[in-house]
């Protein structure tokens, strides 16, 4: 199988250094060419298929905003009918994945189809000028939270999880390598994988077009969004070791405009679920 080439060529219109596009080519990586993508509506949609043109050399499929899960579960189905193992590979952002998709992709979940779900965690519907999703950590500002969020982020790992999927797996665009090896892990197991990558989204974060990877690898260092990886339902890989010695969020909440609003007391609450999370998922 041919993994030589890029299956996700530069000529995309996404904004200049999108840690979503960044994150996309190392998902694509692990790819070989008996692969089918689905898309789900948003950036990485939008910026990659303007008609006539294609940033794709994997058969891709656009899927409505909702329904990628059960379009790529169809795909399947319909391989499996033709006696294919065909791998089925679905990106969906987090709008799409937390929120308007979930019933879906519960579904998904609930039958066991033989498909990697990715999600591409920009923290925001970032296609449609930055919404808030359920994704939104607290204290972001976006347009629909100008003052900043007041919820939590809901715990996407855990619902996987729940619903017994045997692969869920977490990381950000800094660590390429990360996400290119959770993919290929994800492509080995039986039934349904999840793994939701972290990706900066310029206008979004309100960072310089240079940036997404230093707020991705911050991310990683400050706990407040670590690299994860759980196998059976099990904690089997995680960024937080003995060894790890957080940064302090404050680093990774400076570096962004959405957060440029943010108390002291605001600041010390995420410090504290940050140290919530080192305790949570340390190994
Ligand atoms: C049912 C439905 N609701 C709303 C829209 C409008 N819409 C298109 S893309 C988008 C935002 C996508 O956000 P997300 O899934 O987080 O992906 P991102 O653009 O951040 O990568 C929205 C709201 C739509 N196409 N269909």
């Amino acid at each position: 199988m041919n993994t030589s080439h890029n299956n996700l060529t530069p000529g995309h219109n996404a904004c200049a250094g999108c840690g979503q596009l960044s994150a996309a080519q190392s998902v694509m990586r692990a790819l070989d060419n008996d692969t089918i993508l689905v898309s789900a509506t948003g950036c990485l949609e939008v910026t990659t298929t303007a008609h006539p043109q294609s940033a794709w050399r994997l058969p891709w499929m656009h899927s409505l905003f909702e329904n990628s899960a059960a379009v790529g579960s169809g795909i399947k189905a319909a391989l499996k009918n033709k006696k294919k193992n065909t791998k089925v590979v679905i990106q969906a952002g987090d709008g799409a994945t937390y929120d308007i998709g979930i019933g879906f992709l519960s579904g998904l979940f609930e039958r066991g189809d033989d498909v990697v779900y990715i999600c591409y965690d920009t923290e925001a519907y970032s296609n449609t000028g930055i919404q808030a999703s359920g994704s939104t950590p607290a204290g972001a500002k976006t347009t629909t939270t100008p003052g900043g969020a007041n919820e939590i982020k809901k715990d996407m790992l855990a619902i996987a999880l729940a619903h017994g999927v045997k692969y869920v797996a977490q990381s950000t665009a800094a660590f390429p390598d990360d996400i290119t090896a959770k993919v290929k892990k994800a492509l080995q197991v039986e039934g349904p994988a999840y793994i939701q990558i972290l990706s900066p989204c310029i206008p979004g974060w309100k960072i310089q077009t240079n940036e997404a990877i230093k707020a991705a690898r911050l991310a990683v260092a400050t706990a407040s969004y670590p690299l994860l990886e759980y196998t059976n339902g099990r904690l089997n890989n995680s960024s937080i070791k003995d060894s790890f010695r957080a940064q302090k969020v404050e680093d990774y909440l400076q570096l962004q405009g959405r957060f440029s609003h943010l108390s002291r007391k605001q600041i010390a609450n995420i410090q504290s679920q940050a140290d919530k999370n080192i305790k949570i998922y340390k190994l």
